[in-house]
């Protein structure tokens, strides 16, 4: 199925290509620190693969252009999981994955709208991207614009009450310009999600609050594309909601299996392995 978009029609590079890159980019920035969080990074490669390169409307030498659709980054710790992309895309150049966390460096571990190009909000203080974007699509309808915005939460930002009042006011206000997608990787800063606070049943939650909901694999591109598609081809006055379960650290198998993957300890001499893990496993 062809992008919806001009501009990403005509590639030759597959999206699991694209997703491998992602992974790719983040792990040699991990590297460059020695951490980072490389589980969340490899855990939505897939889904940032989809919205860059067969979702999204952007131009990369402009990346304020007022037409573009905006992607917002509720959760500021998966800053290193944008920037990857945003290197892929050429928004960033790849040279700047070398000072990824260092002093003056526009790629702090934290995602911060005044330092990164292609980044539209700070959102390290979970739970607000929501409301933030809430506001965003209000002003695109107010400008007559018909941009897009999509945000990427966490389950854990499932937990503060600010998500919720921002969910009612989106379904109040029948924003069908927002795409909320929720990395659902069951895990949170102290464990499981579904342990420390479940969120479940999910869909209906969101249902009830009046979206239009769709619950799917993240780690499955295709699902993740059609899902999209459904979310933006959707009649309903409504706002749209795509639920992706993944798995942290998808892609390196050995990093996958790590009990504490919220922050997962990579020691120095994994990274190389990993990067060789994840080479042996390129989309052919
Ligand atoms: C309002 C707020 N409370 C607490 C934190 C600290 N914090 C940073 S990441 C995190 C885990 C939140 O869950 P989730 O985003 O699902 O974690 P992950 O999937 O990345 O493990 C927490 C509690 C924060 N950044 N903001
Ligand atoms: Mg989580």
């Amino acid at each position: 199925m062809d992008s919806p978009h001009e501009q990403h029609r005509g590639s030759n590079i597959s999206l699991p290509e694209r997703a491998y890159r992602i992974r790719r980019n983040a792990l040699r920035m991990g590297e460059v620190q020695g951490q980072g969080y490389i589980g969340q990074a490899l855990g939505v490669a897939d889904i940032l693969a989809v919205s860059y390169f067969y979702a999204l409307r952007y131009k990369p030498e402009d990346p304020e252009w007022e037409d573009r659709d905006r992607f917002c980054l509720s959760i500021g710790h998966y800053a290193i999981a944008l920037y990857s992309a945003l290197i892929e895309a050429g928004i960033l150049p790849e040279f700047e994955l070398e000072t990824y966390g260092t002093d003056d460096s526009r790629l702090p571990m934290s995602g911060m709208v005044t330092y990164t190009p292609g980044m539209e909000i700070t959102g390290g203080s979970l739970g607000h991207g929501l409301g933030i974007c809430v506001g965003m699509c209000l002003g695109l309808k107010r400008k007559k614009s018909s941009s897009l915005v999509y945000n990427l939460m966490s389950d854990g930002e499932l937990g503060e009450g600010s998500t919720w009042e921002a969910a009612m006011s989106a379904a109040h206000h029948g924003l069908d310009n927002l795409i909320a997608i929720v990395d659902f990787n069951n895990q949170q800063a102290d464990g499981p999600s579904t342990q420390m606070l479940s969120s479940e049943p999910i869909t209906d939650k969101f249902a009830a609050f009046g979206w239009f909901v769709q619950r799917v694999d993240g780690n499955d591109i295709d699902a993740v594309r059609d899902a999209f598609d459904q979310a933006r081809s959707h009649k309903g006055k409504q706002p749209r909601v795509v639920i992706c379960d993944t798995t942290m650290c998808k892609g390196v198998p050995f990093l996958e299996t790590r009990e504490i993957t919220h922050f997962v300890r990579v020691e120095p001499d994994e990274w190389e392995k990993a990067l060789k893990v994840l080479d042996e496993g390129r989309p052919q």
